[in-house]
């Protein structure tokens, strides 16, 4: 397809409670959407870069710029680009996974839309729904963290994971099994917040049944990963860590983690992402899709993508409300624990352009000259 133009809205977005983790507290969503527009369609991505950089080196603002300086460019001086092309073409520019994954799921969806196939069908999913977890947050006090997890049980999701740190681990964990019993499926991420020298400490773990404890050590500690993985009973997941097929296949190689949490963002995109589970499928790795808080848009892709058979643990991909009080498109909303992946055209879901505008605070044009 031939790209005539290409804008990037910057939202913000209210969460409906505060968000807490190990790497800070967030209150509101600042995203970046970026639209493609081609001769005969357009498409819609979602950056997941978060408003600091925290999570990962990418923040919203710097997307924004390696956008507009260096990845549109290529596109824009290329005649026929297919969603295929984008990862080579932009291969020049080294990182800024996420400002890549946007502009290319903006690409695939503008190209899945003008054959009229679905992402679910273009990625190679076998089922209509998926089971959906939830990611609650560090709270101030057990009994609220209790109150929190009772609520999202009664919405009926089917799997919790509860934000951990050091002085916030073992005390919440035992009061939600011991409030909730054995068969609630339970996981902890700590986002890095521990080191080598606290693996005696994360066995204290073990005795919860849990499914994982995701990127426990340092995105770089592999090796850390891998001997904490042969000390704990609890399997060893990794979320920061993983960012290539590349990385997925060296981190199972060396026994760094049984389990492997993907997320399209952080990873340069949905084709990139659907390379690590085939990778984690054939070494028998179970994956699960993350999450980013997205808005609509982006939980519409994360829908499709754990659609895909290797997808065996139920994601961070909870319904809209979960974070938003309006969603910037069609609400995803859980049914019976899990949420429909959308059967339309590309992505399936596009922003209403009304609550767009309200959640807009600055837009960005490229034409092409
Ligand atoms: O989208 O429900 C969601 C968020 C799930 O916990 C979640 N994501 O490390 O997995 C993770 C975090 C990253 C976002 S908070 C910085
Ligand atoms: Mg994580």
């Amino acid at each position: 397809m031939r790209i005539e133009r290409v804008s990037l809205h910057r939202v913000s977005l209210p969460l409906v409670a505060p968000f807490r983790t190990s790497l800070g507290t967030e209150y509101e969503r600042s995203a970046l959407l970026v639209r493609v527009t081609a001769s005969d369609a357009e498409g819609w991505g979602e950056c997941v870069a978060g408003a600091d950089a925290s999570y990962s080196p990418e923040y919203v603002e710097g997307a924004e710029d390696v956008l507009l300086r260096h990845l549109v460019p290529p596109l824009m001086s290329t005649e026929d680009v297919t969603a295929a092309a984008v990862g080579p073409l932009l291969a020049g520019v080294k990182g800024h996974r996420m400002a890549k994954a946007a502009l290319e799921t903006a690409v695939l969806d503008a190209e899945l839309r003008s054959h009229g196939m679905s992402f679910a069908a273009g990625l190679g999913a076998v089922t209509d729904r998926v089971p959906s977890g939830v990611s609650v947050g560090i709270m101030d006090s057990v009994p609220e963290l209790l109150d929190a997890v009772a609520g999202y049980l009664d919405q009926g999701y089917v799997r919790i994971k509860l934000k951990i740190e050091p002085g916030w681990d073992v005390a919440p964990v035992r009061a939600v099994r011991e409030r909730f019993g054995d068969s609630t499926l339970l996981q902890v991420d700590a986002n890095a917040a521990y080191t080598r020298a606290d693996a005696r400490h994360l066995a204290g773990l073990d005795a919860f049944d849990l499914l994982l404890i995701e990127q426990p050590l340092d995105e770089e500690d592999l090796l850390g990963h891998a001997a904490l993985a042969r000390n704990l009973r609890t399997p060893v997941c990794l979320d920061e860590s993983i960012v290539s097929a590349r990385s997925t296949a060296d981190a199972i190689a060396l026994g760094a983690c049984g389990i492997v949490n993907i997320k399209p963002g952080r990873v340069g995109g949905y084709l990139e992402a659907r390379r690590i589970h085939d990778v984690c499928a054939a070494a028998g790795v179970p994956v699960w899709c993350g999450g980013m808080l997205e808005t609509g848009l982006g939980r519409a892709g994360n829908t499709a993508l754990a659609a895909l058979p290797n997808f065996t643990l139920p994601g961070d991909i909870s319904a809209s409300d979960r974070y938003y009080t309006t969603d910037i498109t069609e609400p995803f909303v859980l049914r019976d624990g899990h949420l429909t992946v959308p059967a339309g055209p590309g992505i399936g879901v596009a922003p209403i352009p009304s609550v767009l505008a309200e959640v807009t605070t600055a837009v960005r044009e490229v034409r092409r000259d």
